[in-house]
């Protein structure tokens, strides 16, 4: 067997990427090997703090021993039966999810995509089941900016050309509506008895962590129940205690029909994603009519309890709440005296930074350029937003530590 050698550099890694990987991707010229916690090194070995946390999936903080622990314990015992026969990890980790959420049952998937997909599925079941909707008529109501995977059917439904265009042709049934605008799904739902569906991220992440008015997710709601229609949370990004609470829509009084679990659940570790709903929608759906090699493995079980039991362990919601006011506070003081600083807005430790200048400049590209170098690592969305997600492991001398690189490195930033 061949040794390969893990020593190579940033310029040879990056080459081989770009010479033998698909070119899908742009990302920050930066080559990670290892990590920790709040903390990332590069190949060279210097380290950074990681500020977008896979897009808030390492919640939990890079390597947590206590969710390595569980895979490798899982992996030299048992990690994948397919759903042909039971497995001795499933059944206690469905209860651990019913426990922790209080939904009646759980249906577990790899991606956040697939999950996704298998909600517009359990809805349209439902639709047709339940609501008596006629034949290939069903709807899904979704709205504009929305980042729902990258899926034939999703991107179907996507605003954002770069999402979708020139991937046709793309699945029919989905009506498009703006978001934080309560009143417009009012109007579409009164309107057409086949609609099954809202589908919503709680808080918008690719369209630059927009965070909708208050109330706007009960308002959701309640015309759903009104109109005898599904309210479906995506909390793939926003779930597991990133915006302060354990799900973003616990904020508000909208517990939805259907939730969308993904990233975080693992921590990182393992793609799990997991779809939520009580009986009399999920059981719409019969054996043989949906599943997955992967989903519900013992593996992605054994991880995933232990990743959410680190959640509680280490009070991360509390720790998103409260840091993330301080992170919007000293930003939003910040910016006061700083004109690169049009606003900060976001929910517990979900943030971003609006860059004062426009979508289509490279402001924001430049500056995580320069985040980089001062040992901070953001993404840029648009070229005028940057996020601001770490790990909720985060302690608050940490953060303040971070927010002098933020800081300084904005100040010294010359268009
Ligand atoms: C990429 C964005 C974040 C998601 C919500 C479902 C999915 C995602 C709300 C699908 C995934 C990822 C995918 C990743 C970039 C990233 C992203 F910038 F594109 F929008 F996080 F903000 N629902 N979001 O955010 O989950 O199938 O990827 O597991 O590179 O596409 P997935």
């Amino acid at each position: 067997m061949t040794q390969v050698s893990d020593k190579i550099s940033s310029a040879k890694a990056i080459e081989l990427e770009d010479k033998y990987g698909a070119h899908n991707y742009h990302p920050l010229p930066v080559v990670l090997e290892r990590g920790s916690g709040v903390h990332v090194w590069d190949v060279e070995g210097k380290r950074y703090f990681d500020f977008l946390s896979a897009y808030s999936a390492v919640n939990q903080g890079h390597c947590h021993p206590d969710i390595n622990f569980a895979l490798t314990e899982q992996s030299r015992n048992l990690t994948l039966t397919s759903r042909a026969f039971y497995n001795s990890a499933l059944g206690p980790f469905e209860k651990f999810m019913h426990d922790v959420f209080g939904y009646d049952k759980v249906l577990p998937m790899n991606t956040g995509a697939e999950a996704v997909e298998t909600a517009l599925k359990l809805a349209r079941r439902w639709g047709y089941v339940k609501k008596g909707i006629a034949e290939n008529q069903a709807k899904i109501v979704v709205v504009n900016g929305n980042f729902h995977g990258r899926t034939t059917t999703i991107i179907s439904f996507s605003s954002d050309p770069d999402s979708y265009a020139g991937f046709g042709p793309y699945t029919p049934g989905f009506i498009e509506i703006p978001y934080n605008d309560a009143d417009a799904l009012a109007k579409v739902l009164k309107d057409d008895d086949s609609i099954c569906a809202f589908m919503v991220e709680p808080i918008q992440g690719e369209a630059g962590v927009f965070v909708p008015d208050e109330g706007y997710l009960a308002a959701c709601k309640k015309h759903c129940e009104e109109n005898n229609v599904l309210f479906i949370a995506d909390e793939v990004q926003t779930g597991i205690a990133r915006t302060g609470k354990m799900l973003a829509s616990d904020y508000e009084d909208c517990r939805p029909n259907v939730v969308i679990l993904g990233k975080a659940i693992s921590g990182g570790v393992l793609p799990i994603s997991a779809v939520l709903a009580d009986d009399h929608i999920m059981l719409t759906i019969k054996p043989g009519e949906h599943g997955s090699t992967f989903g519900g493995n013992p593996l992605a079980c054994k991880v995933a309890e232990a990743a959410l039991q680190v959640v509680f362990d280490e009070n991360l919601a509390d720790n998103a709440m409260e840091l993330g006011k301080v992170f919007r506070d000293e930003l939003t003081k910040f910016a006061e005296s700083c004109e690169l600083v049009t606003k900060v807005r976001g929910k517990g430790l979900l943030n971003a930074i609006i860059v004062n200048d426009t979508p289509d400049s490279k402001t924001a590209w430049n500056l995580c350029m320069k985040l980089r170098d001062n040992g901070l690592l953001a993404k840029p969305t648009h070229g005028n937003i940057i996020r601001f997600a770490p790990p909720l492991v985060i302690t608050k001398a940490q953060l303040m530590e971070c927010l002098e690189v933020i800081k300084k490195t904005f100040s010294a930033y010359e268009k």
